[in-house]
């Protein structure tokens, strides 16, 4: 028998994008379905609900505050993670759900980096926004991963375990919330798996992820899961390879 699936559908101003998607989201595949949505005025909120969707209310933005408010409010056994706003394949939300739970991983990620997957920059020779992802993903393999490695430790689009992921505490607000969440997974000895996924271009709207003051938070959350080693918060749990 197979545990209870949670969809979360994160949001922020998606009114552009979200109704040109939301037909193909295979709602089915999961028990319960969630949006969270960072405090949107465009009437994303509003399409939710005209959809029967129950709709989280952010205390205040920020991809990781989301993450957070989903896992506190749900009893699911599973949650994938999955953001409507066109670059995401809605085709992979069963297929995730499906290896998560065949195979026993704390966390799978939809990776964009791994053999057979496709990344937005693909198209093109000058790829910044990638290699700098792998950079990141390089620096948190090589400190604190001692399972295969991980290609892709960025991507939001991922299911996990909700009671591995309340192991890792996690505590960053905004973007780099899916690497805090696999750094600590790593630190913890979870199990980590990836599936290959296809990354489209955005269906409208706008990224609210700006390349520099986004790479600069990035580097401050490397920095301070640095500086705890081997401990997934200040006096957190100690990870099992400590
Ligand atoms: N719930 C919630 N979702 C957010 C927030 N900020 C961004 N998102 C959503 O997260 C997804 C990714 O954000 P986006 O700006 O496209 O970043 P990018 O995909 O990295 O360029 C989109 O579906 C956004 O609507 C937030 O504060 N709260
Ligand atoms: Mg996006």
């Amino acid at each position: 028998m197979r545990g209870k699936r949670l969809l979360v559908l994160l949001t922020f101003n998606e009114a552009e994008a979200l109704p040109k998607i939301f037909d193909r989201l295979p709602l089915s595949a999961a028990d319960e379905v969630l949006a969270v949505d960072g405090g949107s005025k465009d009437g994303t909120i509003e399409f939710l609900r005209s959809k029967g969707l129950k709709v989280l209310n952010q205390p205040r933005p920020g991809r990781g505050v989301a993450f957070r408010l989903a896992l506190e409010s749900t009893d699911a056994d599973t949650i994938c993670y999955y953001s409507p706003d066109g670059n995401e394949d809605p085709g992979d939300i069963p297929k995730i759900f499906e290896k998560i739970e065949a195979e026993g991983q704390d966390l799978v990620v939809a990776s964009r980096m791994m053999n057979g997957a496709y990344n937005e920059e693909d198209v093109h020779w000058w790829r910044p926004r990638k290699w700098v992802n792998q950079l990141f993903t390089l620096a948190a393999n090589l400190l604190w991963n001692r399972g295969p490695y991980v290609e892709d430790t960025i991507n939001g689009f991922r299911a996990v375990r909700a009671d591995s992921l309340r192991r890792c505490a996690c505590d960053a607000d905004g973007f780099p919330i899916e690497y805090q969440m696999s750094i600590r997974m790593m630190k913890l000895g979870c199990v980590i798996g990836e599936m290959p996924t296809h990354e489209y271009p955005r269906l409208g709207g706008r990224s609210t992820a700006e390349s520099w003051p986004t790479g600069v938070i990035f580097v401050k959350t490397l920095l301070r899961e640095m500086s705890m080693g081997h401990r997934v918060g200040r006096n957190g749990t100690v990870g099992g390879h400590g």
